[in-house]
């Protein structure tokens, strides 16, 4: 896949905040290595449900998930079950993951399972098909721009089995820092060269309030650990557990999770651009 740096498509958010979309261009989006030229077509049987694990393994992308004609059951995230949610359009993150179940027609059907790209036509995709269906082809340009991904979904989900209610031993701050001129992402200031480990202990329930300082959006994931997302700017939740939260431009989320796997664990955002300029820390306990 070729791409080149650019200036950032500008989009708006809910509060009317200019966000930087989309820093770097890409000839072409993938699914199972095939675009929408070529989709893989995958046989299904009438009348059956269908389990659809889909991967963000984008290097720099968020996605809008369309199941166009078809409802789905959203029910795990990042492989971590949650309370089922019902829906067409599901957002997904760099390096998240969705399950999503589909009660397939008992028809001769093609259905298409588009992705496409946050403030962008541009989408790609796969199909499911009964015997008997008609196979169309599907542009790889919408005729509408997608929203930017932000944290809708991430209000509604509740884990189905959340951490277990305990003081938290220990309250971590992580400011992402960072600009497109010049082209330098860190936390709290810091580059991952300079970085300032995220310090705990054993045993400890610990929270991270991660405020993003910057005109990006930052899907940060943590290594070792399924945390659980217990804060979304003031407003607390019993979100979904899992291991990788966006955290939209300006806006700031508070993660919690027990410190019950010693290591050296990196603590990134997973737009992997961002990594490679400096976003990314360790959290360090033995
Ligand atoms: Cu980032």
């Amino acid at each position: 896949m070729g791409m080149t740096m650019t200036m950032p498509m500008s989009g708006m958010d809910q509060d009317d905040m200019p966000m930087d979309l989309n820093d770097i261009s890409f000839d072409a989006f993938l699914v199972n290595d095939r675009d929408l030229s070529d989709p893989e077509v995958i046989r299904v049987d009438r009348g059956a449900p269908v389990r659809l694990r889909v991967i963000n393994a984008a290097s720099s992308t968020n996605f809008w998930i369309d199941l166009g004609a078809v409802r789905g059951r959203l029910v795990a995230v990042d492989g971590m079950p949650v309370r089922p949610i019902i829906g067409r359009r599901f957002e997904l993150t760099m390096a998240q993951r969705v399950d999503i179940e589909i009660d397939i027609p008992d028809a001769a059907l093609a259905l298409p399972i588009l992705a496409q790209r946050e403030g962008d036509t541009a989408r790609t995709g796969l199909i499911l098909a009964t015997q008997g269906a008609r196979i169309d082809r599907i542009s790889s340009q919408a005729d509408r721009t997608a929203p930017p991904v932000l944290l809708d979904l991430e209000r509604k989900l509740l884990a189905e089995t959340p951490l277990q209610k305990r003081t938290v031993d220990r309250t971590l701050s992580c400011d992402l820092t960072g600009s497109m001129e010049p082209y330098v992402w860190g936390i709290n200031g810091k580059t991952f060269e300079n970085r300032a480990p995220l310090e705990v202990k054993q045993g400890e329930r610990v929270e991270i309030v991660i405020r993003n300082r910057t005109m990006m959006s930052h899907p940060m994931h943590l290594h070792g650990h399924h945390f659980q997302v217990v804060g979304i700017g003031p407003a607390r939740l019993s979100g979904a557990m899992r291991d990788t939260v966006l955290v939209p431009a300006m806006e700031s989320v508070t993660i919690a999770f027990d410190a019950d796997n010693p290591g050296n664990w990196p603590f990134h955002c997973h737009n992997l651009y961002h990594m490679q300029a400096g976003m990314m820390t360790a959290l360090r306990y033995l």
